[in-house]
């Protein structure tokens, strides 16, 4: 087997989930490349050393330039706050890295435009890391589209709710709370979680032509982790867009963290001419499925369990009627990037995919700043 060296830099939530991926990966998927944990980077040594005996990491580093000039390492893997994901990934791929990034891309989308620039002018392979793609009941959707089973697509609905952010206590800035920072984190919901709902979106319904949005703060000011004193909260605590898509058909998007009782709902719903698809985040291995064709006695929702052999991923799993979870996505697109090393296609999302995304959530901002349609 040939190794696949990881650096990773940042440790967090998503450190997890992406080590977790690296470590399954090639249990399940057979694939002539293996990752090897090289090195994780924090500032933090002793966090940094505590990550790495948890997850195997071989060693640890506290400044991730440091990383960049090892020979011992072939990709870089960017799991910091968003404002550092630019001057990462650009000095990676300079340094001949790989580059996968977590999402969003980048903090605008001009800083998206320098990184795309940036891995295809090294020409090193690169991703980011919007998972919810990588469900197995999401690709059947997007098999499903391809196959044209629910013909001319007429309505797009997509809601990502939270509640975590209600609290005015909560602080803005810090390891935990840094999303709520507009200096680290960009944006709010937007980059956050509409940003997933979009790239989703991208990817089963096409290319999005104009939106009109609009964004609210409910908390005014928050105590900033930095300075110790109250600062004006200046992300979006909830947004919500219409939309034109290419394909003639109607966007509804909503994303908040005021959504008392919901702690990360993710849901779509398409409506096309012949048949419609609903998903849920909550109830992820399964796929909701109406066919206007069924004998009309017996026609409705049907409920499809996602654990058949036959359906995306599932072969590599355990027997049908056992499903598998949140976890799996990355396990996924770990297994699709090294397949992607193995034959040379493109891995998708790709920065340039990513982009697009960056693109929609910027016009979606600017709309709901000057309240106006705004074309991406
Ligand atoms: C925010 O709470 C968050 O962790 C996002 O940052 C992730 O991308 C999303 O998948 C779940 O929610």
């Amino acid at each position: 087997m040939k190794p696949l060296n990881i650096g990773m830099v940042g440790y967090g939530f998503m450190g997890r989930t992406h080590s977790n991926g690296y470590a399954q990966a090639n249990h399940f998927f057979p694939c002539e490349y293996k990752p090897v944990l090289k090195a994780v980077c924090a500032r933090n040594k002793e966090k940094a050393q505590a990550f790495a005996d948890n997850w195997g990491y071989e060693s640890v580093e506290t400044d991730w330039r440091e990383m960049l000039k090892r020979d011992d390492i072939d990709a870089i893997d960017v799991c910091t706050p968003n404002n550092l994901h630019k001057e990462i990934s650009i000095a990676a791929a300079e340094a001949g890295k790989m580059v996968l990034c977590e999402k969003p891309l980048a903090m605008n989308q001009a800083d998206g435009e320098e990184m795309c620039q940036a891995v295809e002018k090294a020409g090193v392979k690169n991703m980011v890391w919007y998972n919810y793609r990588r469900v197995p009941a999401v690709t059947l959707a997007k098999q499903l589209i391809d196959e044209g089973r629910l013909g001319r697509i007429f309505h797009y609905r997509a809601n990502f709710l939270q509640d975590w952010t209600i609290n005015a206590d909560v602080p803005q800035g810090g390891a935990a709370t840094w999303r709520l920072d507009a200096e680290a984190a960009g944006s709010g919901v937007t980059g956050d979680l509409l940003a997933h709902c979009i790239d989703t979106a991208l990817w089963l319904n096409g290319s999005i032509k104009d939106v009109s949005a609009v964004t609210e703060t409910f908390v005014k000011e928050r105590m900033h982790s930095e300075t110790g004193k109250k600062e004006p909260v200046k992300i979006d605590d909830a947004c919500s867009f219409l939309c034109h898509f290419d394909n003639g058909s109607l966007g509804l998007f909503e994303s908040t963290r005021y959504a008392r009782g919901h702690k990360a709902l993710y849901t779509f719903e398409i409506n096309g001419e012949h048949a419609s698809i609903r998903w849920d985040l909550h109830d992820l291995h399964r796929l909701e499925y109406f066919d206007h064709a069924d004998d009309s006695i017996v026609r409705g929702w049907r409920s499809v369990h996602i654990s058949d052999g036959e359906q995306p991923y599932m072969k590599n799993w355990w027997v049908p009627g056992l499903n598998i979870g949140y976890e799996h996505t990355f396990i996924h697109q770990v297994a699709d990037f090294l397949k992607s090393l193995e034959t040379g296609e493109q891995m998708h999302p790709s920065f340039r995919d990513a982009l697009e995304t960056q693109k929609v959530c910027d016009a979606v901002l600017d709309s709901a700043a000057q309240r106006a349609w705004k074309d991406v």
